[in-house]
């Protein structure tokens, strides 16, 4: 069997130019910024993406942090797929180890039932949440057990596994071993001193056992030039940092078995029964095996991004890539990293019964309204903050109020009794000032015209917040607009004045459409809906298609004229809260330190 070299800087090839921004006047140019068009070189265009959610345990209902990671992915692989790409997307759920098989013991289940039935909460939650995976896995399916026993037999073929004995700490709940310098003292709840991972702070247990070790070792300085020569390998770079920090130490052997006297419920090593795979090997593999793995995994194992929270990124930035390495296999384009959510100020705990259910919150605000607070809250680099109140602040403000109110201003029967897409006039609204347009209108034009470049950085950077801060300044932008001109108070029976309102409207619409289109892989259900209304057909919402308001360029308008789509109704709803109004609204976080 062959395998690929290791390639370990695979950027993608993209052209910039700088180009003249079709919307600078002569008058204007002082205030106006040159804009930026990134054009692709068409050679890397059919590259395949491949886009992975961790898989979760089972050994709880799924939770808010669950689906943070989960609409990060999907958001990423919508992108893609307007952009024009291929896009895989994984997601599932990780059933072995000793938590799920204690779990289940507890819950008086076979583990199989109890894994079955907590990993069809998980499909629920995301069926619900529109979470359009392409594959969903689960590490007790005989493909993964082929897929896991073929890395097993590659790795022990190359030496890079050997019989040993390990002695030293392990936390169940983490299923992590650790070092002394990771473990604190602490007093359980019936008074008994213990010691915890200092990270998670979950109970850690004295272990010995003869297993097999995987010679980790061996890799600590090709991961080092791995991460010194690929910068953006971990993002956001304080975890990068972070990863490089770790390697500065020793870094141990690993276990990668227990023996199958302690730990039952996993795959058995290939050719020896009496041990059974350590699960984080077993889990990891999972993103192979939904590649394909081993015969079929080329076409995706090349252009990978894994989207993992922070708790979990020595096992992807450390384990994962010294595995492939030993593999022969080629390293993750990019590893995406996230802080955690915390629930009124503390970590979410069963204990503290804390927990925030994401299926009834996607209930009681929509999908939509929870993917869209997720991923307007949610910062990456820092932990955030849940409150039902900042949703219920967030969703009004912005959806329902900002863009609902620009969609239904400008396609109410009053304003729009036609019912059309209308003209646009270009006396009205020259290039050169000197219609009716003003200063304020061409700085819109301009921070339109050059939104879908600033979006498409920051999704391509996981930085969903800032694309969606960026999506809702125009917004506003464009409802400022619209009050400036109170389209409602022209003359209805004059023509020129007419024919500035039609302007203002065909405007507005043409801004409504690139937010729809800018927005579909953050709200899919809203996007749709605004999109439908503004009569843009399926195959007009590419990325490709965005081409911002034509007739101001001299060119034709495929929309001028035509129908709007008929369902008229709200777009988002306002939500009701008792407490809402009594708060100072909550600003959108910026960008932090990590936490
Ligand atoms: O670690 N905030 O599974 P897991 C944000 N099975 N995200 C959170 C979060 C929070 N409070 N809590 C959890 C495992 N997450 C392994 C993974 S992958 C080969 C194996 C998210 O059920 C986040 O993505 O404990 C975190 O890394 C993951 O859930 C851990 O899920």
């Amino acid at each position: 069997m062959r395998f690929p070299v290791v390639i370990v800087s695979r950027s993608c090839k993209v052209v910039h130019r700088l180009k003249q921004s079709p919307f600078l006047s002569p008058a204007s140019a002082l205030w106006r910024h040159e804009s930026v068009s990134v054009l692709r070189d068409v050679s890397t265009d059919v590259r395949s993406h491949y886009i992975t959610t961790p898989i979760f345990y089972v050994n709880a209902a799924p939770h808010l942090g669950h689906l943070y990671s989960a609409v990060m992915a999907d958001c990423l692989h919508r992108y893609k797929l307007l952009q024009g790409f291929s896009s895989k997307f994984a997601t599932g759920t990780d059933e072995h180890g000793l938590k799920i098989q204690q779990a289940a013991e507890a819950a008086g289940k076979d583990p199989l039932t109890f894994c079955t039935d907590v990993s069809e909460r998980f499909k629920h939650l995301f069926s619900s949440c529109n979470i359009s995976y392409t594959d969903y896995i689960r590490t007790t399916e005989r493909r993964h057990r082929q897929a896991v026993e073929h890395f097993w037999s590659v790795l022990w073929n190359k030496g890079l596994i050997y019989k040993g004995h390990y002695e030293g700490w392990y936390s169940t709940q983490d299923e992590s071993f650790l070092t002394p310098s990771q473990l604190g003292d602490a007093v359980d709840s019936s008074g008994n001193q213990i010691k915890v991972s200092l990270e998670s702070g979950h109970k850690v247990e004295w272990m010995k056992e003869d297993n097999y070790m995987f010679r980790l070792s061996a890799f600590r300085s090709q991961l080092l030039d791995w991460l010194r020569g690929n910068p953006r390998a971990v993002q956001p770079e304080c975890f990068h940092q972070l990863v490089l920090q770790w390697l500065q130490h020793d870094l141990p052997d690993l276990s990668v078995s227990r023996q199958s006297s302690r730990l039952q419920w996993g795959i058995p090593v290939p050719d020896d029964p009496e041990q059974t795979i350590y699960v984080w090997l077993d889990a990891l593999v999972n993103y192979l095996t939904v590649a394909g793995y081993p015969h079929k995994h080329h076409q995706w194992w090349n252009m990978v991004h894994h989207i993992i929270g922070k708790d979990i990124l020595k096992f992807h930035a450390i384990y994962w890539p010294a595995f492939l390495l030993g593999a022969g296999l080629p390293l993750p384009q990019t590893i995406h990293v996230h802080s955690h959510w915390t629930a009124e100020g503390k970590k979410m705990s069963k204990s503290l019964g804390n927990v925030v259910d994401p299926l009834q919150r996607s209930e009681m605000f929509t999908a939509d309204g929870m993917r869209y607070f997720l991923l307007r809250q949610g910062v990456p680099d820092s932990d955030c903050d849940y409150t039902d109140l900042k949703v219920f602040k967030l969703l009004n403000a912005e959806l329902a109020d900002s863009l609902g109110g620009l969609l239904n201003r400008c396609t109410a029967p009053v304003l729009n009794p036609a019912q059309v897409y209308p003209s646009f006039c270009p006396q009205s609204f020259p290039r050169e000032q000197g219609g009716r347009a003003v200063a304020e209108d061409y700085h819109m034009l301009d921070a339109v015209k050059n939104l879908p470049s600033v979006v498409e950085r920051h999704y391509e950077s996981m930085h969903a917040y800032k694309a969606l801060e960026a999506i809702a300044a125009c917004v506003r932008q464009t409802n400022g607009f619209v009050q400036r001109h109170a389209p409602w108070k022209l003359d209805k029976r004059d023509s020129a004045e007419q024919r500035w309102r039609d302007t203002i409207i065909h405007v507005s619409l043409e801004c409504l459409r690139v937010y729809g289109t800018l927005l579909q892989p953050v709200v899919p259900e809203i996007s749709n809906k605004l999109l439908s209304r503004l009569g843009v057909q399926p195959d007009e919402r590419s990325w490709a298609s965005l081409n911002f308001l034509p007739r101001y360029q001299g060119t034709d308008c495929p929309f001028e004229g035509r129908a709007l789509g008929s369902d008229s109704g709200v777009l988002f709803s306002r939500l009701e809260s008792p407490d809402a109004d009594k708060h100072e609204p909550n600003k959108a976080k910026k960008a932090a330190k990590c936490k």
